[in-house]
């Protein structure tokens, strides 16, 4: 067993021990209660999940294991040369719960690097689809395909015991997440560079190969897929796509099964379809404008308008969060330090100058400032990478590495099957007359 893997049955069974007494003494102590609202209205707010990876604070922001995104791009391994944090350092401290040494990263982008092999058959499965098909479509279809691999699912026909089911998620996790870079660089270079494709690179870091198997040798893109895979890896357990893939696996689906869920889930443009969504309005809002940088005036016109369609404007607002993502802050940063001229970047900061007066006077929106999604179009059209419609296979790359870490916890901490339960409108209606 990889020293890697001993460390996380370590801590899982350390866990455990405190989770069975926690349940033991006060499994009965009430957290929270349930609206009639929250109960038609998206659960918002109630508190009844368990998720280790990361935590979510309203007026924060996200946590990983405790440590803000600056922490991390501080304290985080870097490549040679390299500012941003190591997204396999980030995994790391989401399984583990500390800090990983360089070693420990290193340890890691070698593993996956020698788990990134990719059966034929999953390719023939992208192929099968038609080229006009959505990457996202086809990126689920590709995990759903490599089902075949899963470890899990053999050890559990063969009859595996409950007390090994988190070492086969471990399994199925790792080769999963090794994998994916592969299938999602296939997806690209076949649908938008005609099928030529680029052999990976096992010298290089798990984001920087995605990278160069994208086809984009710049050193500065490399840094920003690595910020971008870290940024985008885990948002607490509630968001769509970790809670599906939680969901799902709380059935005893293998890893490929649950995040094939999960990845549906971010296909939503609510959720992380709204990257694409929010470039395509900002590249719209610019052609309409005739080109060129638009002013302030022009913007806010431009907001009103979409709002006066009935539609939302993409990459603000969140149904957690009340302030500026630090996400989209990290963006921001990275953008200065490496392209501040680029004026898709100086229209990204002009809207934020913009639209959060504009969504306040609206009296509604609970959060009226920029979301993840608000920056990153403009950083990956900067170095080329222009096909909005592939961003959300980013998202969904980086996305795996925190709702993975957590399949982990769910099968090491033996959690149940999550079956909540729902009524009808006709029990709603005799409960609040008091019937
Ligand atoms: N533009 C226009 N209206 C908005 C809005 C926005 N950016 N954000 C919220 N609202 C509206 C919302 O549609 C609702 O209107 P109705 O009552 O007429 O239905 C009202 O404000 C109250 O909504 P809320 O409680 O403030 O927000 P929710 O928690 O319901 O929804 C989001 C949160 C993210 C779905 C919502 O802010 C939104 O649609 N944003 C635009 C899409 C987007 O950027 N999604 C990405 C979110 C990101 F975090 C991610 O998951 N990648």
């Amino acid at each position: 067993m990889s020293y890697i893997k001993e460390k996380f049955k370590a801590k899982a069974d350390e866990l455990s021990a405190e989770v069975k007494d926690l349940l033991k003494n006060h499994g009965t102590k009430k957290i929270d209660e349930v609206t009639v609202a929250q109960a038609y209205q998206g659960m918002r707010g109630i508190t009844g999940l368990v998720t280790e990876t990361s935590l979510l604070d309203a007026n924060e922001g996200i946590r990983f294991r405790g440590y803000s995104i600056p922490e991390l791009r501080e304290h985080l391994p870097k490549a040679p040369g390299g500012q941003e944090p190591l997204p396999e350092g980030l995994f790391y401290l989401m399984l583990i719960g500390e800090l990983p040494t360089e070693a420990d990263v290193q340890n890691l982008s070698s593993v996956l690097s020698r788990r990134s092999h990719v059966p034929n058959h999953v390719f023939d499965a992208i192929e099968a689809l038609p080229v006009s098909t959505h990457p996202m479509t086809m990126f689920t279809v590709a995990v759903m395909a490599l089902q075949t691999e899963s470890v899990f699912a053999k050890a559990y026909a063969d009859g595996m015991s409950k007390k090994d089911y988190w070492s086969y998620m471990y399994e199925d996790s790792l080769n999963l997440i090794a994998r994916l870079p592969r299938i999602a660089a296939y997806i690209y270079r076949r649908k938008y560079k005609n099928g030529d494709h680029i052999q990976p690179d096992g010298m290089l870091d798990w984001a920087a190969n995605f990278a160069h198997m994208l086809g984009y040798r710049n050193e500065d893109f490399k840094e920003l897929m690595r910020l971008y895979m870290v940024i985008h890896a885990d948002h607490e357990g509630g968001n769509v796509s970790a809670h599906t893939t939680h969901l799902v696996g709380s059935a005893l689906s293998d890893a490929y099964l649950s995040f094939a869920a999960g990845l549906n889930g971010l296909a939503g443009p609510l959720h992380g379809l709204a990257n694409q969504e929010v470039i395509k309005w900002i590249l719209d809002m610019r052609e309409e404008l005739g080109g060129g940088m638009p002013d302030k005036a022009q913007i806010e016109a431009y907001v009103k308008k979409t709002l006066a369609e009935g539609k939302v404007v993409p990459g603000y607002g969140h149904a957690v969060l009340r302030k500026t993502d630090p996400r989209f802050t990290a963006q921001m940063e990275f953008a200065k330090k490496h392209l501040p001229d680029e004026e898709l970047v100086r229209i990204v900061w002009l809207v934020y100058e913009t639209v959060p007066d504009i969504l306040k006077d609206l009296g509604k929106v609970k959060n009226p400032w920029p979301n993840v999604d608000a920056h990153s179009g403009a950083l990956l059209v900067h170095y080329g990478l222009v096909e909005y419609e592939f961003y959300t296979v980013l998202f969904g790359v980086s996305r795996a590495l925190g709702v993975l870490a957590s399949l982990c916890w769910d099968r090491a901490l033996g959690l149940s099957l999550e079956r909540p339960k729902s009524v009808t409108s006709e029990w709603m209606k005799l409960f609040v007359e008091g019937k």
